[in-house]
């Protein structure tokens, strides 16, 4: 038997077959597709349909490849959401989490509830476009939408809705609403009704690996397949990478490095302690109800849109990675996470501005402006593993980096030095994996979540980064927290 798994990146997306052959885990890529939001009178959207469109593509292409497929799973990253009438029609494209219709619902909302007791209830990390503040942002637009709404589906669960005609929430995805209770392991009534969200439009909730429903008659027949099931994966694109960390033990650190990098450990209860919130921390539902106990770092999406903002010259990685590779260490540092950056008009200027406002040297060519971006990552990841490591009570020898960004492997070099431990870099395509991992071990061909990390771990390729120049990078580090004098964002 074979599984399915999509993951929808930012940019991106792809379908990939897994299955378990003489012990080992084989996976096929059969189909990639863009994955790009599209701005429509001056919103930012999901171009939903034409994902579906693909999805469909992705099976047409898995089934020809093999005809023994018994389980489709998507992933995708978190928050956003779409709302169905009472007809079971989408009502409006989704907002990309981007949208700049959040921009300071949050304090609004946090003041109006209360900061402690959205954390008490959720353990989730204050995120300005988390779905309770999209949900807020629409209230206060006085949406026609919500006057429709009968039920609220998150984006993997509105696509497993247009494949099989079921509507069910999956758990990894359903906390990243800050509305989820994992006391309850339920939707928090309290935090609904604060928002004016009717209870009966969040469907039930589903753990990771549970079989919804099947392809719609419609659907075999446009695509001339047989009626597959649809599972569950960990829908949370996050929650399916960490699941795809090819870890040795069950206690570990990691680094999903994408357009965001997501830090943090694998924990079996949320960790809703007073430094957790001051902090800004999250606990993130996981695969076998554990949680992700870890911090959302901007990302290499500050390089990507420096690039978007440079494009007519030569971007390529390899240029600018070049380029910076010429440019001084150590000249300036930025705290990725301050707000500013979440999506500004032009992100070298508003690079040069933040190190302009406090006192810094500007870096003026691209070499420098890229150092400052790879430099200032790679100290946020120290100084996000070191409280990782105080929350969790637990010491790392050592990071496992997966995800795209590894591709960069000067980011991982720079990772090691900072952290001044070993990093392992791979697999880049955890989330796909992970997705995979989970629905084998829904159709019982893996035991548990350990023994998928180990097929993981026997199937790529993993390299190992030791630290180099740490004497510097250490003091650095020092310079580093005073400069960006952390904490006026995500921090
Ligand atoms: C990464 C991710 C992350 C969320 C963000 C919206 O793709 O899912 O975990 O915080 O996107």
């Amino acid at each position: 038997m074979s599984v399915l798994a999509f993951d929808l990146g930012a940019g991106s997306g792809r379908a990939v077959l897994g299955w378990i052959e003489a012990g080992r885990l084989e996976t096929m890529d059969v189909h990639r597709f863009k994955n790009e939001p599209v701005r429509v009178n001056g919103r930012f959207h999901w171009d939903i349909y034409r994902i579906f469109h693909e999805l469909k593509e992705g099976i047409r292409s898995a089934y020809e490849e093999r005809q023994d497929i018994e389980s489709i799973a998507i992933d995708s990253w978190a928050v956003d959401f779409g709302c169905l009438g009472q007809d079971g029609e989408l009502l409006r494209h989704p907002y990309h989490y981007r949208d700049a219709h959040t921009d300071g619902v949050m304090e609004q909302v946090t003041e109006r509830i209360g900061k402690k007791f959205i954390f008490e209830r959720t353990g989730i990390q204050f995120l300005p476009f988390n779905t309770i503040y999209q949900l807020e942002a629409m209230v206060k637009a006085d949406s026609p939408v919500l006057k429709e709404t009968r039920m609220l589906l998150m984006i993997p669960d509105l696509l497993r809705y247009f494949l099989t005609g079921e509507m069910k929430s999956e758990f990894t995805n359903a906390t990243t609403t800050q509305l989820f209770n994992p006391r309850t392991m339920d939707w928090d009534e309290e935090l609904l009704k604060a928002v004016g969200v009717p209870r009966e439009w969040m469907a039930e909730v589903v753990m990771p690996g549970t079989r919804v429903g099947e392809l719609r008659e419609d659907l075999q027949h446009e695509l001339q397949v047989p009626a597959i099931p649809v599972y569950t994966s960990a829908e949370h694109d996050t929650g399916a990478a960490v699941a795809g960390v090819p870890a040795e033990s069950s206690s570990f650190a990691y680094l999903s490095c994408g357009t965001w990098s997501l830090m943090g450990t694998e924990i079996e209860e949320p960790a809703t302690t007073p430094e957790a919130f001051e902090w800004n921390f999250t606990n993130e539902g996981g695969i076998e109800r554990t949680f992700r106990l870890l911090k959302n770092i901007m990302g290499l999406w500050i390089f990507e849109e420096c690039r978007r903002a440079w494009r007519g010259d030569d971007v390529s990685h390899e240029a600018l990675l070049e380029q910076m590779e010429e440019a001084p260490a150590f000249q300036s540092f930025i705290d990725p996470d301050d707000l500013q950056f979440l999506h500004p008009a032009d992100m070298p200027s508003q690079i040069q501005q933040y190190c302009r406002e406090t006192g810094q040297k500007v870096p003026e060519t691209k070499g420098e402006i890229v150092r400052c971006i790879m430099e200032s990552l790679a100290m946020k990841y120290r100084h996000v593993l070191e409280r990782t490591e105080q929350l969790s009570g637990q010491s790392f020898s050592g990071l496992y980096m997966v995800g795209g960004g590894i591709k960069n492997t000067h980011l991982s070099q720079f990772t090691a030095n900072a952290l001044g431990r070993n990093v392992w870099a791979g697999p880049k395509e955890a989330s796909a994996l992970g997705n995979i991992t989970v629905q084998l071990t829904a159709a019982g061909k893996i035991k548990d979540r350990h023994e998928a990390r180990k097929y993981i771990r026997a199937a790529v390729e993993v390299n190992a980064f030791s630290p180099k120049e740490h004497t510097a990078w250490n003091t650095e580090y020092e310079s580093f927290c005073k400069k960006t004098g952390l904490g006026n964002g995500l921090s």
